[in-house]
C-alpha cells in the first residue's frame, strides 16, 4: 500500500506539533512506522489521505460504537450547529442529556458535563477527597484514567509502594497521594487499607480494564472492591469511560451487576464530539459548585454540539437493546476466529474478549489476567502484526496495549474479512 501522503504530512505536521500529533498513542512510536493521516470514514471503514481503505477496529477508541459518520448523529450536529455552536449558558439539551444518563444508568443520580474522560476523572476524585475528607485514592496498575496528574503514577514494585510519577512534572506530594494496587488481586488492594487507616478517599478502577489491553475482572473482584469500600468507608469509582454504554446500555455496572458510587464516562456519549461526564449519588453530587463548596467548571462544558451528537447516538442505543447482543456475537467470532488461527499457525498468543472489547496478547501463556501478565507480551511481535495487518487493510491500535472495539457498523463479512487477514498476518510474522 503506497503511503507516501501520510509520510509527508507527518513530516510537516512534526514542524508545528510535538511529535506531529495531538495524543501520543497516534504517532505510531510502538510500531516503528510513521502513522497514516485519515481523510474520512463511513460505517465500519475508514480511509487515509492516499486513498487507502481499511476496515477500522479502533473507532477514535470508543465513540464510533454506531460506526462513522452514522446519518443520525451528524443531522443532530448539522441542525444544532444552525443555531450557533455554544452559548456558555443552560439549554434544555444539557437536562435531557442528564436525563438519559440518569435513566440509562441508575446509580447516577445527579450528573455534571465535562468534556473529556481525562476531566471527569480529576474531577470526580477532587469531589471524593471533599467528600470524604481523606487524601489518597487507589487505582490499579495498567489502569489508565486520563492525563491529570494523580493518575500519571506508576507503583515500582508491588501494590504496596507510595507511587512513583511516571511522567516528569509530577510533583512526589501529588504521587504520595496515589497509591497503585495490582489489578484482579484483591489482597494487594486489602494491604494497601490495612496500612492506610482511614485514609483513602476513594478506589478509581476500569471495571473491565481496556488500557492495558483488554484485561476483564476475575470472578468476584469487582464485588470485594465493593465490599472493601464500604467496610472502609471509601467511595467505589467506576471508571466506564470506555466501557460507559458499551458493555451494555447500562454499562459495566450492568453487566455485572455491581453499582458503585460514582461513575466517570466519555466517548459514546458524546458521539465522537469531545466531552466527558461524572455522576453518583445526589448526597456526594451536591457537594459540587454552584450548589456545594467543591469548585469544577468549564467553557463548553455540555456544549450544545456533543449533546445533540450524544443523545443521538444514546436515543438509538436505548431504543435498539438488540444492538448489545449483535456486537458480543460479532466480537466472539472474530475471538474464536483468531484462536483457531493461532493454533493452526502455531503463534503464541492469548486473545480476551468481553462484550464489544478484544485485544490478542503476544503473550506466551494460558490466560491474561493481570498487568504483569499484559506487560510481558511481545511487542516487537505486536508491532509486525499490526504492519501486517494494516496492509491487509485492517486498522488496529498502534500499541500492543490497547483493545480493539467493534461496532453496530461492522458487518459479518468485515468480520470474515478480519479473520482471514489476521491469519495471514499471523503467517508472516
Ligand atoms: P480522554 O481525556 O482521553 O477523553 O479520556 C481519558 C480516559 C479516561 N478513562 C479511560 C478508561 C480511558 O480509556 C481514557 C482514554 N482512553 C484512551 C484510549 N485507551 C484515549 C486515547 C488517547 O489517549 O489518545
Amino acid at each position: 500500500m503506497k503511503r507516501d501522503k501520510s509520510i509527508h504530512e507527518f513530516e510537516k505536521a512534526k514542524q508545528f506539533i510535538p511529535g506531529g500529533v495531538n495524543s501520543p498513542v497516534r504517532a505510531y512510536k510502538s510500531v516503528g512506522m510513521p502513522p497514516i493521516f485519515i481523510k474520512e470514514a463511513k460505517g465500519s471503514t475508514i480511509t487515509d489521505i492516499d486513498g487507502n481503505n481499511y476496515i477500522d477496529f479502533v473507532g477514535s477508541w470508543g465513540p464510533m460504537i454506531l460506526g462513522h459518520a452514522k446519518p443520525e448523529i451528524i443531522e443532530a450536529i448539522k441542525e444544532s450547529a444552525n443555531h450557533s455552536t455554544s452559548f456558555g449558558a443552560p439549554t434544555i439539551l444539557e437536562t435531557e442529556m442528564a436525563a438519559t444518563i440518569t435513566q440509562m444508568v441508575p446509580s447516577i443520580e445527579k450528573v455534571r458535563m465535562v468534556n473529556s474522560g481525562t476531566e471527569a476523572t480529576m474531577s470526580v476524585i477532587r469531589l471524593a477527597r471533599a467528600y470524604t475528607g481523606k487524601h489518597k485514592i487507589i487505582k490499579f496498575e495498567g489502569n489508565y484514567h486520563g492525563h491529570a496528574d494523580s493518575f500519571l503514577i506508576q507503583a515500582g514494585s508491588g501494590a504496596m509502594t507510595l507511587g512513583v510519577p511516571n511522567s516528569p512534572g509530577v510533583t512526589p506530594g501529588t504521587a504520595a497521594d496515589t497509591i497503585t494496587a495490582s489489578y484482579n488481586d484483591i489482597q494487594s488492594v486489602e494491604k494497601i487499607f490495612e496500612t492506610n487507616k482511614n485514609q483513602i478517599a476513594a478506589i478509581i478502577v476500569e471495571p473491565v480494564a481496556a488500557n492495558m489491553g483488554v484485561v476483564p475482572p476475575e470472578p468476584g473482584f469487582l464485588e470485594k472492591l465493593r465490599e472493601l469500600t464500604h467496610k472502609e468507608n471509601a467511595l467505589l469509582i467506576f471508571d466506564e469511560v470506555i466501557t460507559g454504554f458499551r458493555l451494555a446500555r447500562g454499562g459495566a455496572q450492568e453487566y455485572f451487576n455491581i453499582t458503585p458510587d460514582l461513575t466517570t464516562l466519555g466517548k459514546i456519549i458524546g458521539g465522537g464530539l469531545p466531552v466527558g461526564a461524572y455522576g453518583g449519588k445526589k448526597e456526594i453530587m451536591d457537594q459540587l459548585a454552584p450548589e456545594g463548596p467543591v469548585y469544577q467548571a468549564g467553557t463548553l462544558s455540555g456544549n450544545p454540539l456533543a449533546m445533540s451528537a450524544g443523545l443521538a447516538a444514546l436515543k438509538i442505543l436505548n431504543n435498539n437493546p438488540e444492538i448489545y447482543d449483535q456486537l458480543n456475537k460479532k466480537a466472539t467470532r472474530l475471538a474464536e476466529g483468531i484462536r483457531e488461527n493461532l493454533k493452526t499457525t502455531g503463534i503464541k498468543g492469548v486473545v480476551n474478549q468481553i462484550g464489544s472489547l478484544l485485544t490478542l496478547f503476544f503473550y506466551d501463556g494460558e490466560r491474561v489476567t493481570s498487568f504483569s501478565h499484559a506487560s510481558k507480551s511481545d511487542t516487537e511481535k505486536y508491532s509486525v502484526y499490526f504492519k501486517n495487518s494494516l496492509n491487509n487493510g485492517i486498522y488496529l491500535a498502534p500499541s500492543q496495549f490497547e483493545c480493539a472495539f467493534i461496532s453496530d457498523a461492522h458487518t459479518d463479512e468485515d468480520i470474515d474479512k478480519t479473520i482471514s487477514a489476521n491469519k495471514m498476518a499471523l503467517e508472516n510474522l
